[in-house]
């Protein structure tokens, strides 16, 4: 039986984590912590979890410990998903969902975080820049409406939950959440596909067990 430990970090990117374990069935110890008022993660969390850059999701996994939410991914599907459901053997559709568990980090956060930063730093500096970065964070949803249009508009690759799913999601809640688009925009599409994997068990049971609230 593998040896799971989760550090999960309250309204993070831990819950991909989360919600992954959960559809591969996997047993795991979970340590939750609150951020401080900060927003940082609390000292015991960056003593505890075992990394230099204190950051979360940590997992840990018998003597392993990793970061990097898309790279804990990639390590678990390809360590215990047997049946090959979250990241499918068909090369067009693994690559398809590569390709999402990197934009989930590589587009959208790295997009939108800069006015998360610039909200921290300078209120004015931050309406200033807003408009800019609200055009790049759009410009990412029109992609990822135009995906979910050309399938079946539940799921991102194929008919049931895969890896970019458990990815991007929180990156699309995270942007709407904090309100990094345009106000004046909607995305359809993209809410009703939120919605219906927001709905899938394991979802479910990966909040109730670590309480996420964004
Ligand atoms: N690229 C990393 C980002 C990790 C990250 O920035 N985590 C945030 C939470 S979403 C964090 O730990 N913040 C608290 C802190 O910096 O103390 C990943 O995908 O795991």
């Amino acid at each position: 039986m593998p040896d799971i430990t989760l550090y999960f970090l309250q309204a993070s990117r831990s819950i991909r984590i989360a919600w992954l374990l959960e559809e591969l069935g996997l047993d795991y110890k979970l340590h939750t912590w609150d951020r401080e008022s900060s927003g940082l993660a609390p000292p015991e969390f960056k003593q505890l979890c075992g990394t230099h850059l204190g950051k979360a999701p940590v997992l840990k996994d018998g003597r392993l410990t990793l970061q990097e939410s898309g790279a804990i991914t990639e390590y678990l599907c390809e360590q215990y998903d047997h049946s090959h459901r979250l990241f499918p053997v068909d090369q067009a559709q693994r690559a398809k969902v590569r390709e999402f568990v990197h934009a989930a980090e590589g587009a959208f956060m790295v997009h939108c975080l800069p006015s998360v930063y610039n909200r921290r730093i300078d209120a004015t500096l931050a309406e200033k820049l807003a408009p800019g970065i609200e055009k790049i964070v759009a410009n990412d949803l029109d992609w990822l409406e135009a995906e979910l249009q050309k399938g079946n508009g539940r799921y991102l690759v194929g008919d049931h939950v895969t890896a970019a799913d458990t990815m991007v999601a929180f990156s699309v809640q995270f942007i709407f959440r904090m309100r990094l688009g345009p106000q004046d925009r909607k995305w359809e599409g993209i809410e009703a596909w939120l919605r219906n994997v927001e709905n899938g068990q394991a979802y479910q049971r990966a909040v109730a067990k670590t309480g996420h609230q964004l």
